[in-house]
């Protein structure tokens, strides 16, 4: 079982990447990225897809062709974890 963050450090964590909103129903973090074109959706998703196969850590998102919707929260942990914290890290570091 993977440890749930407690409230100072799921606080920290929307402290540390204001573009991603807290959604309390799944205790997820949640954030739109807007793309030029599919292509360009697409290889962040490519992108995104081998960081989180090497993690063993997987975005929930769907695709709308230029748009992409990322969740990410912790199954096992039902709720953020630090799994997630990494993984937004990640994320971000591709843009
Ligand atoms: N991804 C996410 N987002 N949450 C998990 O709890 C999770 C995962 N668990 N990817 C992993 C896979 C687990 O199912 C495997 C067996 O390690």
């Amino acid at each position: 079982m993977v440890q749930k963050l407690d409230d100072a450090a799921r606080a920290a964590l929307l402290n540390r990447f204001p573009d991603w909103t807290h959604e309390p129903e799944r205790d997820a973090i949640v954030r739109r990225f807007q793309f030029a074109d599919f292509a360009q959706a697409f290889g962040f998703m490519a992108s995104v897809a081998i960081i989180a196969e090497k993690m063993d850590h997987h975005p929930e998102w769907s695709n709308v062709y230029s748009r992409v919707d990322v969740l990410l929260t912790t199954h096992d942990a039902n709720g953020l974890s630090e799994r997630d914290a990494r993984l937004a890290e990640a994320i971000e570091g591709l843009l």
